[in-house]
């Protein structure tokens, strides 16, 4: 290890307003877990922090939307996220919430710090405010057209369209998201956290003394600072969050992104009372795991906080990867666009090692990247299925078959393949630590499964099941060095796949083999009795895949029958004014296109009391050949208007359905033309 003694790895703390979902395992927790777990099997001392971020508008407007208190909804998601890390086998040395007591405590304190050694300024602005709700609509209390790309959905902190920060006044046709009003501008004072006076530290800091960090995160880095930093708002007019703690406070809260880094430094107060040595030895390497919608916060403002604050590290590197697609869409919690980890292991039961696996092998380092089912079906059947799992499984089976499960010595037969194959076994090890030293964390897994694949490929090559009839002294050879390469694979794969080393140790009855034991070609002495197969990997049907591409298609047709909103009631009328519509059901005698439009039919229809002409746009939805017949409902009274020349007598009454198609409305059963519909 470099010249650090011990490791900080902190995770960005998710926002308790939903469940977790593959996006964010495959961006930030399973990277984090592996690199973490390794470090422990090399005996470094190493932290990995985690928690709910419970603040912030996204969890107010949910509680909001459900009548329910923000401390409900955080309660609720803050036990079903730790229970899926938990499930998933992140070996979290703590996970809290920033809405625990010492948090509050630390984030009050840290920002008293700033406020005394005069690190803020203070500055009265227009904000907008809702008159109806009598409130601020800080951050995604407000929508409208983003300044940049129109995108008409865009939040007052940011456009997701095009990624852009935003301040509420930069949008146009700004609408509060609880009222509904427009807002109006009032002045407030917040306080300012002035990046701009960090600049030049923060670019010599990032920019010339960390180049090695990764190009994605360096380069957002780099685009951020040759715009020219601004000062940025750290507290807001809501009530919920940490309350500003100094004078003129009242009815604020620090922003969300001010208190949920110190979350980090608050789950570590909670885990040891050495929380200082963590955070401010010089000698402890701190990283931080995230998405790249946290780069600027993690690498530009926290850093500046930290900075500002006097006393503490900076992260030694953020390695922040990009976004992962589901099907070729962006994941989505409000559209449920999503894997849920909840929900996959009611499907996978006991396979979180398939999905950390698929998550790594294919994980968004350097672009964002797509998970398909498919493929997903694909690794775990020609990857884990097809070369771990049977080379493993050959290896056990035929120690079980020749030597009733006793590890035969090394035979007196040695090929040269035998030794350089033992020999190989050192070098995959090396390239995996030199992979998950700089964080590159697919090729990582890939090196990794070569072991499996020289395992494999050695036992294909060698055919013991052919020589053991005539070479005895040659098979021992081979099993002895299947079995060395077996036990380096259960150690090589546990920060990969933990749950599948435990249980492939628990075969080789092979426990207290550390990290710095790899390589070696000794592992399983000759007598060593290992126990009876089972097998690490079971094939993925083609069945359990479909009924996964069954559910997201479920989602889509939901999604688009809720986008269509349904229009509020019109103003009341009087009975009279009913009574005055004389509508009757009749039949269409005929119906012919209207020469050089798109949209409109002519149709004769029977009214019962007449035959008349309508003129209707539904040509779109019904060819006129196929509703020659239909029973319809028309409104008859309509003053006549001509359309295109011809004079329409009528209006035939249509619903939309759920794609937004028009339909005729008719009788459950025929009736006879002309009777009234009341
Ligand atoms: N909760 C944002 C997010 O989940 C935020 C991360 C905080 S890390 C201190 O994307
Ligand atoms: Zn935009």
């Amino acid at each position: 290890m470099d010249n650090f003694k011990r490791t900080l790895v902190t995770t960005a703390l998710p926002y308790a307003n939903g469940p977790v979902h593959i996006g964010h395992l495959a961006g930030v927790y399973v990277p984090a877990d592996i690199y973490v777990r390794y470090l422990r099997m090399k005996g470094e001392d190493v932290l990995l922090i985690g928690g709910s971020d419970e603040h912030g508008v996204p969890i107010t407007l949910k509680a909001k939307n459900e009548g329910v208190t923000p401390q409900d909804i955080v309660d609720r998601y803050h036990g079903i996220i730790k229970k899926a890390f938990a499930d998933f086998g992140m070996t979290f040395d703590v996970y809290s919430r920033t809405t625990s007591e010492t948090h509050y405590e630390t984030a009050s304190e840290f920002f008293k710090t700033l406020h005394e050694k005069g690190e803020f300024v203070e500055k009265v602005s227009d904000q907008y405010y809702d008159d109806e709700a009598k409130q601020f609509l800080a951050d995604r209390y407000i929508t409208g057209t983003c300044p940049h790309c129109g995108n008409d959905g865009a939040y007052g902190d940011q456009c997701e369209s095009c990624g852009t920060s935003l301040n509420a006044t930069d949008l146009k046709n700004p609408v509060s998201v609880i009222s509904g009003s427009v807002p109006v501008v009032k002045k407030t004072k917040h306080w300012y956290l002035p990046l701009d006076k960090h600049e030049p530290f923060l670019k010599k800091w990032i920019l010339e003394d960390h180049k090695e960090w990764k190009a994605n995160v360096y380069g957002q880095c780099k685009s951020w600072i040759d715009l020219g930093l601004q000062p940025r708002a750290v507290s807001r007019d809501l009530n919920w969050g940490v309350p500003v703690p100094v004078e003129g406070g009242d009815g604020k809260v620090l922003y969300v992104w001010f208190d949920a880094p110190i979350g980090y430094i608050s789950a570590t107060k909670e885990l040891t009372p050495e929380w200082e040595k963590y955070w401010k030895d010089p000698e402890t390497k701190m990283l931080h795991f995230i998405g790249k919608d946290n780069i600027v916060f993690h690498c530009i403002v926290f850093p500046a906080m930290l900075k500002a604050e006097g006393s503490y590290n900076l992260p030694e590197n953020v390695p922040a990867n990009e976004f992962l697609n589901l099907e070729g869409d962006k994941i989505s919690t409000s559209r449920n666009w999503a894997v849920w980890l909840h929900e996959y292991l009611e499907d996978f039961e006991d396979q979180q090692d398939v999905l950390r696996y698929v998550l790594c092998a294919n994980a968004p380092e350097t672009k964002d990247n797509d998970f398909t089912w498919k493929d997903f079906q694909a690794r775990n059947n020609n990857e884990l299925v097809a070369i771990l799992g049977n080379f493993v499984n050959r290896a056990i089976v035929l120690t079980h078959k020749y030597y009733g499960g006793k590890a035969p010595a090394m035979g007196s037969v040695v090929e040269d393949f035998d030794n350089e194959t033992l020999a190989q076994i050192d070098g995959i090890v090396k390239k995996v630590e030199a992979s998950l030293n700089t964080y590159r964390f697919r090729e990582a897994v890939k090196e990794m499964m070569n072991l499996a694949r020289l395992g494999n490929k050695y036992l294909a090559d060698t055919e013991p099941w052919k020589l053991i009839k005539t070479d005895e002294e040659r098979v021992k050879t081979i099993m002895y060095v299947s079995l060395q390469i077996t036990a380096n694979l259960s150690v090589l794969m546990e920060p990969f796949l933990p749950f599948s080393a435990v249980k492939l140790q628990t075969m080789l009855n092979l426990f207290g083999v550390n990290w710095e034991d790899l390589g070696r070609t000794d592992l399983i002495p000759e007598g060593h009795e290992i126990n009876k197969p089972e097998l690490l990997f079971a094939k993925i049907e083609d069945e359990q895949i479909q009924k996964q591409l069954d559910k997201l298609e479920a989602t889509k047709t939901a999604n688009e029958a809720a986008a269509k909103t349904v229009e509020p009631a019109k103003d009341n009328i009087s009975f009279d004014d009913f009574t005055k519509m004389d509508i009757r059901v009749g039949t269409i005698v005929s119906a012919e296109k209207v020469a050089k439009t798109k949209k409109l039919l002519k149709l004769e229809v029977d009214t019962g009391i007449d035959v008349r002409t309508v003129v209707s746009g539904i040509a779109e939805y019904y060819q006129a050949d196929e509703i020659v017949g239909k029973q319809v409902n028309i409104l008859v009274n309509l003053a006549p208007r001509k359309i295109k020349g011809i004079e329409s007598q009528g209006m035939i009454l249509m619903a939309e359905d759920a794609d937004g198609k028009f339909v005729f409305i008719q009788p459950s059963v025929e009736v006879k033309p002309g009777s009234g519909v009341s």
